[in-house]
C-alpha cells in the first residue's frame, strides 16, 4: 500500500495561530503611517513574507507608493521588533487542536516531518511551543530566496528530508502557501477556509478536523492515476 513518506507543515496557521500576533504588530506600525487596516485585510498578509506584507500594507496609500528600500527594512524591522514583543506569550498549550495528536499518529507510522515556514522568528516560536523534536527538519527562512508561493521553502525540506516530492503531503492555512505545494508537486492539504484554499487537493476547516486517513487516500488515488 503506498502512503506518504513525509508531511511538511506550514506553521503560522498550522501548528499555532500567530497571525493575531502578526495583525497587532502590523496594525500599530500602520496605525502610526495614518494607513487603517481590519482583519479582514490580514488574510492577504497570510503566508507572505515581512517586506511583502508592508508592501502591501504601504500600497493602501498613494503617499507611500515610493519609499527608499532602507526606509522599508526600518519599518520592518519596527515591526519585528514588536511581534517578537507579542510571541514570548506563546506556550506549549497553544499548539492547535488535533496537531499533536496528528503528529504522533504520522509518526508511529515512520512518516517524516519538517516545518516549511516563511517566517525567520519560525525557530522562537517552536521553541516557545517545546516542539523542536516533533520535526526532522525545520527550513531557515532566512535562506529561502523565493518565497511563497515559490515552492523553494517546501522543496528545501524534501531535499533535506531525501523524500521526493510527489511523495510528500504539505499542509497549509494561506493561499500563497497551498499554491507552493501544487507547484512542488505534493499532495496539498488546506486548513481554513474551502473558497480561499479552493486550490488544494483536500480541505479540512480547521486543524482538529485533519484526518489522516483522508490524507492517505487521497494520496493513493492521486498515486495511482500518476502510474
Ligand atoms: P516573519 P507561515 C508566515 O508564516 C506568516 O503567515 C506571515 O504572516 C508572515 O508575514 C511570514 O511568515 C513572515 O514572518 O515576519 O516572522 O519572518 O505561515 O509561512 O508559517
Ligand atoms: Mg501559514
Amino acid at each position: 500500500m503506498v502512503k506518504p513518506e513525509a508531511v511538511i507543515f506550514d506553521l503560522d496557521g498550522v501548528i499555532v495561530d500567530t497571525a493575531k500576533y502578526h495583525y497587532l504588530a502590523w496594525k500599530s506600525l500602520a496605525e502610526k503611517l495614518g494607513i487603517y487596516i481590519d482583519e479582514e485585510f490580514n488574510e492577504n498578509l497570510k503566508g507572505v513574507s515581512r517586506i511583502e506584507s508592508l508592501n502591501r500594507i504601504l500600497s493602501l496609500d498613494k503617499r507611500y507608493f515610493y519609499m527608499e528600500e532602507d526606509e522599508k527594512h526600518k519599518l520592518a524591522n519596527e515591526k519585528n521588533e514588536e511581534y517578537k514583543k507579542l510571541i514570548t506569550q506563546i506556550k506549549p498549550n497553544d499548539i492547535l487542536p488535533g496537531i499533536k495528536e496528528f503528529i504522533s499518529e504520522i509518526k508511529m507510522q515512520d512518516i517524516k516531518t519538517a516545518i516549511a515556514s516563511a517566517s525567520k522568528n519560525a525557530f522562537q516560536v517552536i521553541s516557545y511551543l517545546g516542539i523542536e523534536d516533533s520535526f526532522d527538519y525545520i527550513a531557515d527562512a532566512g535562506k529561502i530566496i523565493n518565497t511563497k508561493p515559490d515552492p523553494e521553502v517546501f522543496l528545501d525540506c524534501c531535499k533535506k528530508l531525501k523524500v521526493p516530492a510527489s511523495m510528500c503531503v504539505g499542509i497549509e492555512d494561506a493561499k500563497a502557501g497551498v499554491e507552493a505545494i501544487n507547484s512542488a508537486g505534493m499532495l496539498s492539504v488546506g486548513i481554513g477556509d474551502k473558497e480561499i484554499l479552493k486550490d488544494s487537493d483536500l480541505i479540512f476547516s480547521s486543524t482538529a478536523e485533519i484526518d489522516f486517513s483522508k490524507i492517505v487516500s487521497l494520496f493513493q488515488k492521486k498515486s495511482e492515476k500518476q502510474n
